[in-house]
């Protein structure tokens, strides 16, 4: 059994933010795959045993068992010392960047993503549309802040970064738009993501891809 164990599936850039941190950081991991698309989150056996919030990325080290991909991300970059903002004013600069991912830019392309690829039956087009306009508004509010410095924080990486890329390396198929081809800065910082040693795409990160017929 590996030091590190993540509950996770291939398809999920909120498990993704997780594995990829935790190869960044060289931990020893193993990846225990959850059948989302098969209702696994929702059974009273997920819930009971794994995850009150039916949710993935879970992580367990040791007799901690942690949930929520921000919370992990600072569980970990404290343990390791790497990704870690510094001081008060970074740790609370990376909060607000992580809440307003999960809430306004990921959060969004996650919906959005879902609805589009996976969703049965298909939702009323409205709902993609208004999805698309708050991704729009939100991705701009990213490249303008990569404008300003290489990564998030500046000019090194941070939890920040790793919380923000959750779906942004996912084809661009998958979404019928491309963030990166439509905004230069999110592609420079997410070319200077992928070469840091220890990146790997989400489905060659996480098991389940591709889906099983
Ligand atoms: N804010 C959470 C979001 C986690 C999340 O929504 N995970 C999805 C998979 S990508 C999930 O497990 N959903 C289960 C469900 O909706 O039943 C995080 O960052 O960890």
């Amino acid at each position: 059994m590996a030091e590190y164990q993540l509950y996770c599936f291939a398809q999920s850039g909120n498990a993704y933010r997780v594995a990829l941190m935790l190869n960044l950081i060289g931990a020893p991991w193993q990846p225990i795959f959850v059948d989302f698309f098969k209702g696994e989150t929702r059974t009273p056996k997920f819930r009971t045993e794994i995850n009150e919030m039916g949710e993935v990325p879970v992580l367990v080290h040791g007799h901690k068992r942690l949930s929520q991909s921000g919370a992990i991300l600072t569980y970990l970059a404290e343990h390791s010392g790497k990704f870690l903002p510094a001081g008060e004013d970074e740790r609370l600069e990376a909060l607000r960047w992580i809440i307003f991912d999960n809430h306004k830019l990921n959060g969004y392309l996650a919906s959005f993503r879902f609805l589009r690829n996976f969703a049965n039956p298909k939702p009323d087009p409205a709902v993609g549309e208004f999805l698309k306009g708050r991704i729009r508004s939100s991705v701009a509010i990213l490249d303008q802040r990569l404008a300003k410095s290489a990564f998030v924080l500046g000019d090194r990486p941070t939890i920040a970064d790793l919380s923000l890329v959750a779906y942004l390396f996912y084809p661009p198929e998958e979404f019928g738009f491309d963030i990166a081809a439509d905004n230069s800065n999110i592609a420079a910082w997410l070319g200077r993501i992928r070469d840091l040693p220890g990146w790997a795409h989400p489905y060659d990160l996480m098991p389940g891809h591709p889906l099983a017929a």
